[in-house]
C-alpha cells in the first residue's frame, strides 16, 4: 500500500487540481475544508487494508462530492443554506421544528401511484402529518419482495408507481405546501435480481466481490455461528446457496436479498452515489434501513459492530457537504442502550433520528398488563439524546412489534422475563383468555420459543373484536385505546409518528392470504389499503373512521403549539403511587416559556384519579386540561387535589408556575 499522505496536503493537492474552478461554490469549499480530515480519517480507518491508494480512494471520494453537488438542483441549495442558517442563528435543526409530525405508507396501498399520492396530500394535511415517509418505491422483483426491500434498481422507480420525473414532482409538491419526504436507503442488501447480483452470478469478479460469499457449507456456518436469525420460520438460517456462483452468500433477511460487502471500497462508492443522487431528487429525509447490520465480521452477532457506525458517519460526513439539508433515520431495532448509538455518538455526527423502538414495545406492555411499572422505570433510561437529535414516537409501523427490551427492566418490575413475553405473545395473539387483542405471532422459532407479533393498532386495540361481536361499549374501548396509545406518541418525547391505515383505525386485512407473493408474510396483515370508502367515513360524524381520525388530528393540531411538546423538549417520568397510571413531566426548553405539562394517563378500563399530595412538590397547581373541551368536560377536580382519569384516559395538564420562595 502506498502511505496515505496527511488530509491537509490531500485537500490541498485536490484543491489546486480540481477543486478550486470558478464555478465551485464558497460554502460547499467551507463544508469541505472543514469536513475533510474527518471523511479521510473514517475511510483509512474502514478501508485501509483494502486500499492499494488510500490517497486516490480519498480523491475519488472528493469528486464524488463535488460532482453531485454540482449538480444539485438550485431550489435544494437554497433549502440547505436555509436549514443552515437556522441552526447557525442558534434555533433546532428543521426537522426537529416543534409541532412536525410525521406519516409513513406504502405508495400503492396509500394512494394506488405517484399520480393518485397528490389527491391524499388533502387527507395527510387534514392528518396534521408534515413528514410523509414513501416506503421502498424503487424497482424490485415481482412477486415475494419484501414490500419493496430487495431492490434491483436503487436510481429507479418501480413503473407500477410511476417514474423518476414523478418522484422529482412529488417532493417539489411536498415541498410547495411545507412538507418533507422520507424515503429508504436498503443500504445493507440488494435483491438477487440486481444487477450486481446478476454480473455475480455471471461470474464477474469484481461483483462477486460486493456480497459475502464463501465456497462451502461449512466456512458459511463457521463465519456465521453466532448470528442470529431475522425471519426463522420462512428464511432460517443466513446464508442461501446459489447454484451460479457454486457458493453459498450471506442472506441475513429473504434469500432473495443479498447482504453487501460494506468492507469492499467499491461498496461504499456505489452507495455514496446512490444516496447523493437520492438527496438531489428532494429527499428530505434517507431511513437507512436495517443499519445496524451493516458490518459483519465472523464468529460475531454481526450487529451494531464499530465499523456499521463509522460507515454511517462516514455518509452523513460526506453527506453533509454535497446536500447539507438532508437528515439520517436510523431504523436499528434493537436493545435500547444500541438504538441511542447510532444518534448519540460523540464526534463526527451520525444519525439524526432514530425509531424510539423501546417506547413503542414498552406502550403495548403497560396496554396488555394495564400495569405501567416496566413503561415507567424503563422509559427515560438510556433514552436521553443529544442535542440536534430526535425520535420519532409512534405505536405502530409496517413491521412487526418485537419485545426486544432488557429483561433486567422486567424482573425490576415485578416480573419473571420469560412468563411475562409469553404472556404478551399470547395476549396479542388473542390466546390469552380475555384478551382483546386480534394479532397474529410473527416469526415463532419453536427452538426458542420467541416470537413477534402482527396486527393493526385497531386489531391490537379490541376493535376488530369488539366490531365483530356488535358490542358498541368495547367499540368505545378499543378507541380509546388507539387514542391513549397515539395520544401518547404525541407527548411523551419525539416527533410522532402515524403509519397509514391506522389514523382511520383500520383492522387486519386478511386479503395478504390470497395472494401468493404474501402469503408466508403475516406482516401484511397490518399494511391495509387506504380503501376510499374508509376515507369517506372518516368524514362522517361518529363513524369510527372519524372518531380516530379527529382525535389523532386533535393530538397533532393541540401539541403543534405547546412549547413543552417539542420534540427535544425534556421530560421526566413521575413516580405514580397507582400503578395504573403513567406521569410524565414535559417542560419547555426555554425557561422562559413557563407552562409544563402533565401528561397523564390510565391503563386500565376502570376510572382512576391522578393525587396531587402524592406527586413531588413544586410542580405548580394544575391549572387546565389542554385535552378537556365541551364533549369531555375538565377532568380536575380542584376541591380534591386530584385529577379523574376515565377509562384509558389521557390529559395534558398546563401546570401553574410553581410560587416562587419568598426572597428568592
Ligand atoms: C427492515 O426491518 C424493514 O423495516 C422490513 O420491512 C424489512 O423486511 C427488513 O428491514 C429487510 O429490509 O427485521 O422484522 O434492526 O429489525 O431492519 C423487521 C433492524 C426487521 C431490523 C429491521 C428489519
Amino acid at each position: 500500500m502506498v502511505q496515505p499522505s496527511s488530509p491537509r496536503a490531500l485537500l490541498a493537492r485536490w484543491l489546486s487540481s480540481r477543486g478550486n474552478t470558478p464555478r465551485a461554490d464558497p460554502a460547499f469549499l467551507a463544508r469541505f475544508g472543514y469536513r475533510f480530515d474527518a471523511i479521510a480519517d473514517l475511510v483509512l480507518r474502514l478501508y485501509a487494508p483494502r486500499l492499494d491508494d488510500p490517497d486516490a480512494f480519498v480523491l475519488r471520494v472528493a469528486d464524488l462530492l463535488a460532482g453531485a453537488h454540482a449538480s444539485r438542483p438550485t431550489e435544494l441549495r437554497a433549502g440547505d443554506a436555509e436549514r443552515e442558517a437556522r441552526v447557525a442563528e442558534g434555533r433546532e435543526p428543521w426537522f426537529l421544528e416543534p409541532g412536525l409530525a410525521a406519516y409513513m405508507a406504502y405508495l400503492d396501498r396509500f394512494s394506488g401511484d405517484f399520480r393518485g399520492f397528490r389527491e391524499r396530500l388533502p387527507h395527510l394535511e387534514r392528518l396534521g402529518a408534515r413528514i410523509v415517509h414513501l416506503m421502498p418505491f424503487f424497482p424490485c422483483p415481482a412477486g415475494n419482495n419484501d414490500g419493496g426491500y430487495a431492490v434491483s434498481d436503487y436510481l429507479g422507480v418501480d413503473p407500477r408507481l410511476g417514474t423518476v420525473a414523478d418522484l422529482v414532482e412529488a417532493a417539489r409538491e411536498l415541498h410547495r405546501r411545507g412538507l418533507y419526504l422520507a424515503a429508504d436507503l436498503v443500504l445493507n442488501h440488494c435483491s438477487d435480481e440486481h444487477p450486481w447480483a446478476l454480473a455475480a452470478k455471471r461470474g464477474e469478479r469484481r461483483y462477486r466481490d460486493y456480497f459475502h460469499v464463501f465456497p462451502d457449507r461449512a466456512a458459511a456456518e463457521r463465519y456465521g455461528r453466532a448470528m442470529p436469525e431475522v425471519f426463522p420460520e420462512t428464511a432460517p438460517g443466513n446464508f442461501t446457496w446459489v447454484p451460479e456462483l457454486d457458493a453459498w452468500v450471506m442472506t441475513v433477511f429473504h434469500r432473495f436479498q443479498w447482504d453487501l460487502d460494506w468492507s469492499n471500497p467499491e461498496v461504499f462508492v456505489e452507495m455514496l452515489g446512490i444516496l447523493l443522487e437520492l438527496a438531489n431528487r428532494g429527499i428530505d429525509i434517507l431511513r437507512l434501513d436495517a443499519v445496524p447490520y451493516l458490518w459483519k465480521r465472523e464468529g460475531t452477532d454481526c450487529r451494531n459492530l464499530d465499523e456499521a457506525h463509522d460507515i454511517v458517519r462516514l455518509l452523513k460526513a460526506c453527506a453533509d457537504v454535497a446536500a447539507p439539508g438532508l437528515a439520517f433515520l436510523a431504523e436499528a431495532i434493537v436493545q435500547p442502550s444500541e438504538i441511542v448509538r447510532y444518534l448519540d455518538s460523540g464526534r463526527v455526527e451520525e444519525c439524526q433520528l432514530a425509531y424510539h423502538a423501546s417506547l413503542m414495545v414498552l406502550l403495548w406492555d403497560a396496554l396488555a398488563t394495564g400495569k405501567t411499572a416496566v413503561l415507567s422505570r424503563s422509559f427515560g433510561e438510556e433514552t436521553r439524546l443529544a442535542p440536534g437529535t430526535g425520535w420519532l414516537s409512534y405505536a405502530r409501523c409496517h413491521d412487526d412489534i418485537g419485545l426486544g427490551y432488557d429483561e433486567e427492566k422486567i424482573l425490576r418490575a415485578g416480573f419473571t422475563p420469560r412468563a411475562h413475553r409469553r404472556f404478551l405473545l399470547d395476549f396479542y395473539s388473542g390466546r390469552y383468555p380475555g384478551s382483546f387483542a386480534r394479532g397474529r405471532l410473527f416469526m415463532e422459532d419453536p427452538r426458542t420459543g420467541d416470537a413477534r407479533i402482527s396486527g393493526t393498532c385497531a386489531s391490537l386495540c379490541g376493535l376488530e373484536k369488539a366490531l365483530e361481536e356488535g358490542d358498541g361499549a368495547a367499540v368505545d374501548l378499543a378507541v380509546k385505546r388507539i387514542m391513549l396509545l397515539h395520544g401518547l406518541a404525541a407527548s411523551l418525547t419525539g416527533i410522532p409518528l402515524v403509519f397509514s391505515g391506522d389514523e382511520l383505525g383500520l383492522v387486519n386485512d386478511f386479503s395478504w392470504l390470497d395472494d401468493p407473493a404474501l402469503a408466508d408474510d403475516n406482516r401484511w396483515m397490518h399494511r391495509p389499503r387506504l380503501d376510499p370508502e374508509a376515507l369517506a367515513r372518516s368524514e362522517v360524524a361518529d363513524t369510527v373512521e372519524s372518531r380516530v381520525m379527529n382525535g389523532i388530528a386533535r393530538f397533532l393540531r393541540l401539541r403543534k403549539d405547546v412549547p413543552a411538546f417539542a420534540p427535544d423538549a425534556p421530560f421526566e417520568v413521575l413516580h405514580a403511587q397507582d400503578e395504573h397510571l403513567v406521569l410524565c413531566l414535559r417542560s419547555p426548553k426555554e425557561a422562559a416559556a413557563k407552562a409544563r405539562i402533565l401528561v397523564a394517563a390510565n391503563f386500565t378500563a376502570k376510572s382512576r384519579a391522578v393525587r396531587f399530595q402524592e406527586l413531588p412538590a413544586g410542580l405548580g397547581a394544575p391549572a387546565r386540561d389542554l385535552l378537556a373541551d365541551e364533549d369531555a368536560p375538565s377532568v380536575l377536580e380542584p376541591g380534591t387535589g386530584e385529577i379523574a382519569l376515565g377509562p384509558y384516559a389521557l390529559a395534558w395538564i398546563a401546570l401553574a408556575a410553581p410560587e416562587r420562595k419568598a426572597g428568592a
